[in-house]
């Protein structure tokens, strides 16, 4: 497959100002008529010809300005169609099967419904059409089918006209903002809506819709309110008001990924739609809420600004994210949804960063775009613009925003017209800054520190690892919120922004007394590693006493890294493991037992840093070491601790569901239980199973089953089946039920995950039925790396059965594999074995040979 640069680009040498669609709808074919009203750009170089993207279509007869023409001709899968004059009409005829379409990108069939998913280049297989992102155009769409089996007909925009006759029902819609193709949506079947209204800042009154099937309507109302919350803070937050009469949230089951911000008319994976409090988490009402907003805020952020080619993603994603994060730090709580946004960024980002697949946020070239939705993409890249509004301030970051959205209203941007305009707006040099755009890696900072009078001298250096394809890096400015603290009398500095800008940099800062202990990236203000030498002794003191709720979780967390990493490399002293365990217990025994932290963030707290973090700061590991100094650690801290552990369980317990603190309280209950299981495997057996028995929320109840799977014990069969027969049919619990087997911590995990992949209910054909397993089983250490290899077989067969049916999903498991490098010799010999393996078999999607190609290099 040919690799696409991003240096080509080349304005598109048609304008397409208006795109008629005239749907004939069947679950097995559908026809489509598409009429394009196309005239020549003066701001491009000249062409005789049209270029029509397609993929998969079978095309029926070709139009110009209304006579049938046969002096195309194809190029692989486009259309090449001659064009004399400068302006046409051109009107093409295809026809394409969505009951056959497995791959869930154009127009498929789901569950007796028909949808769509376009980004980024699923039009073209809907009809032929210039796929890219820069070609707007306005549309009117005509649909037409069976009245029984589609009596609800959606698109984007308004509804215009509706008709039916003899069992045939129509209705047209149109658009009048010019989008992309990749925003085009339609949708077909028998749903229902739960109906809302919002009333924008200029009065104007919006009709909302979450549509489902019916059976789903009464988990609808949390959907419904994240919408109005998420209108109501975008013209808050960032003056951005909703521009149509009408949005529509359609829930879909069979779906590729988490949502699609389609223009008036968002599709979304069941999953980020449906809750109530016997079938969804306090996580999943608060992801819900999260991706709600993301694709509510996608509407100024992607739709009204969009890209002007991929290679510009994370101009939208990047910045959606931030806006969604923040959205959700004022509706969660800031630092508990900090610390989740950071783990989230270590577990998946940094890996990726330090990996084959590293890349930088605005990628120089690729072979499949559907690969680049990265955690880079989407993840660093908010954490880049985050540090632009960090070293801005939020005002005057909201004038840069303000700048942005005014200058490029309408247009297909760039992420240089973004910092531009961040740049004027915001009053900022961001010169260097563009480092971040276009160097991949994530930057080491180490930090030396000296008092020097009645001030500390503080040297920061950096330095930004090389990655594939960049070997020479340059600095990159970083900044930091940092304070200097005294660990004699407790007292805590004021915080400071330090922006490190050079390799090596000194600052100072007065002391706030004796024994200065320096808190530094406060809030993780930037997106790297930091390197020092602290004692135990400053990082208890931080964990305790810091004023910044971030740095007291992250001082915890070096703790724990420190110690575990020693006690898995195999160079601890039983003495120093002793003070090590010491220094931990009594750290998390403070925070156990301190009555000014709340629940919720007690809960972060708790939670130890992950194997696969740990594993990361390690050089070439044996994760079964990792595994086993993290649970010996658990073991010793629920012994040590079980006093603490258990009143606190006790007052948790006693909270009722709606109750003040209710969502801490669940957390830190099986948080409790994580420890018990650990170090009183019986007794955590017994506290499980009546935590599940006795839950009336699924927080509760998913949490009690996840610690019985990890424990061979009766309690565990009994409630599994219990589980699964209460929920059968409720698919996305379902997917909960094959989740938590396969991410177990029980010894048999991966046998289970083999019987659980023969199961009735286990399907290739249902992304989220397969992640819930397969993602969950590559997700666990433990299992994954059995060490003869056989996790990872297990996945290599999984991508290529996977490939032919899905290759966009099958993708996504392929950097598990791509770790080869870091991991221990014997491991790493076998991974790579399979990788090859799968290289080798013939026919592979350009999504797999993608991911592979650069794992093997
Ligand atoms: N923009 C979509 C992602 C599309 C992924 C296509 N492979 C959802 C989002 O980021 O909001
Ligand atoms: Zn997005």
């Amino acid at each position: 497959p040919p690799v696409i640069r991003r240096e080509d680009y080349k304005p598109y040498p048609w304008i397409v100002s208006e795109t008629h669609l005239d749907f004939d709808l069947g679950l097995d074919a559908t026809r489509v008529v598409s009429k394009l009203t196309v005239a020549r750009n003066a701001k491009a170089d000249p062409a005789d010809t049209m270029r029509l993207n397609g993929d998969g279509l079978e095309l029926l007869s070709v139009k110009v300005d209304g006579e049938v023409v046969n002096n195309w001709r194809m190029d692989g899968d486009d259309l090449i169609l001659p064009l004399s004059s400068d302006a046409h009409e051109v009107e093409i005829a295809t026809e394409i099967d969505p009951s056959a379409n497995t791959q869930l990108m154009g127009l498929y069939a789901s569950g007796g419904m028909l949808c769509t998913q376009c980004e980024a280049e699923g039009f073209r297989r809907i009809t032929f059409f210039p796929d890219r992102p820069d070609v707007l155009s306005v549309y009117t769409v005509k649909m037409r089918g069976s009245a029984e089996q589609f009596p609800v007909m959606l698109c984007n925009g308004n509804e215009v006209a509706t008709g039916e006759e003899e069992g045939e029902r129509w209705a047209e819609w149109h658009d009048p903002w010019p989008k992309p193709s990749y925003l085009f949506a339609l949708v077909a079947g028998d749903l229902v809506s739960n109906r809302g209204t919002f009333t924008t800042m200029n009065g104007r009154e919006v009709e909302l819709n979450i549509w489902v099937r019916e059976e789903d309507l009464p988990r609808t109302d949390h959907a419904l309110e994240s919408l109005r919350k998420s209108m109501k803070w975008d013209e808050e937050t960032f003056g951005r008001e909703y521009d149509l009469d009408l949005f529509n949230i359609v829930a879909v089951s069979d779906f590729n990924m988490g949502a699609m911000e389609n223009k008036g008319l968002n599709v979304f994976n069941t999953k980020y739609v449906l809750a109530d409090q016997e079938t969804a988490t306090d996580a999943d009402y608060d992801a819900i809420e999260g991706v709600i907003a993301h694709e509510y805020f996608h509407n100024w952020s992607g739709n009204r600004i969009t890209c002007r080619d991929w290679f510009q993603l994370s101009l939208k994603e990047g910045f959606t994210v931030l806006r969604d994060q923040l959205f959700s730090q004022d509706m969660q709580g800031e630092a508990v949804k900090r610390i989740e946004d950071v783990r989230i960024l270590r577990a998946a980002q940094f890996p990726e960063d330090s990996g084959p697949l590293a890349h930088p946020i605005r990628p120089d070239s690729y072979r499949e775009i559907s690969n680049f939705y990265t955690a880079t993409i989407y993840n660093k890249g908010a954490e880049v613009i985050r540090m632009m509004r960090t070293m801005a301030g939020p005002e005057k970051f909201r004038e840069g925003t303000d700048l942005y959205f005014d200058r490029h209203d309408g247009e297909a941007a760039t992420c240089e017209d973004f910092v531009s305009a961040i740049e004027d707006g915001a009053g900022l040099d961001l010169k260097q800054f563009r480092l971040w755009y276009s160097q991949a890696g994530t930057p080491r900072v180490t930090v030396a520190q000296e008092v020097v009078g009645d001030g500390l001298k503080l040297t920061l250096s950096q330095e930004v690892p090389a990655t594939p394809g960049q070997s020479e890096k340059k600095p990159v400015p970083i900044p930091l919120r940092l304070a200097v603290h005294s660990r004699a009398n407790g007292a805590t500095g004021p915080e400071q922004l330090a922006v490190l800008t050079e390799a090596e940099q000194t600052f100072e800062y007065p002391l706030a007394g004796p024994d200065p202990v320096v808190s530094i990236n406060r809030g993780f203000s930037a997106p790297v590693r930091i390197k020092r030498d602290v004692s135990q002794d400053d990082l208890a003191f931080l964990a305790a006493s810091d004023d910044d709720p971030f740095a007291r979780y992250e001082a915890l967390q070096e703790l724990a890294v420190g110690h575990l990493v020693a006690v898995a490399s195999g160079d601890r002293s039983d003495a120093d493991r002793a003070a090590g365990e010491d220094a931990l217990a009594k750290a998390l025994g403070a925070i156990l037992t301190d009555d000014a932290l709340d629940d919720a963030m007690r809960g972060e707290l708790m939670t130890l840093p992950s194997e696969s973090y740990l594993f990361e700061q390690m050089d070439r590991p044996d994760p079964a070491r990792i595994h086993e100094a993290r649970e010996g650690l658990k073991a010793t801290l629920g012994t040590t601790l079980a006093s603490e552990f258990h009143a606190l369980y006790d007052r948790c317990e006693a909270v009722p569901f709606d109750g003040e603190g209710a969502r801490g309280a669940r957390k830190v209950k099986t948080q409790v239980l994580t420890y018990a299981a650990a170090s009183d495997p019986a007794k955590a057996a017994e506290l499980a199973a009546h935590q599940y028995d006795k839950a009336d929320n699924m927080t509760d109840r998913q949490g009690a089953l996840m610690v019985l799977c990890g424990l061979e014990c009766p309690e565990r069969t009994a409630r599994l089946l219990d589980f699964y027969n209460r929920y059968k049919g409720n698919a996305l619990v379902i997917d909960k039920w094959f989740t938590l087997q396969a991410l177990s911590l029980h010894p048999q995990a991966i046998e289970h995950v083999k019987a659980l992949a023969k199961h009735d209910d286990f399907t290739l054909r249902n992304p989220n039925r397969v992640r819930s397993l397969y993602m969950a089983f590559a997700g666990n250490p433990q299992a994954f790396h059995a060490a003869d290899g056989e996790g990872y077989r297990m996945l290599a067969d999984l991508i290529l059965e996977l490939d032919p049916i899905n290759p966009q999903t099958a993708a996504r498991f392929v950097p598990s594999l791509g770790k080869w490098r870091k991991i221990e010799e014997g491991r790493a010999e076998k991974m790579r074995g399979e990788l090859e393996r799968i290289a080798k078999a013939g026919n592979l999607s350009r999504d797999i040979y993608e991911q592979v190609a650069r794992s093997l290099e």
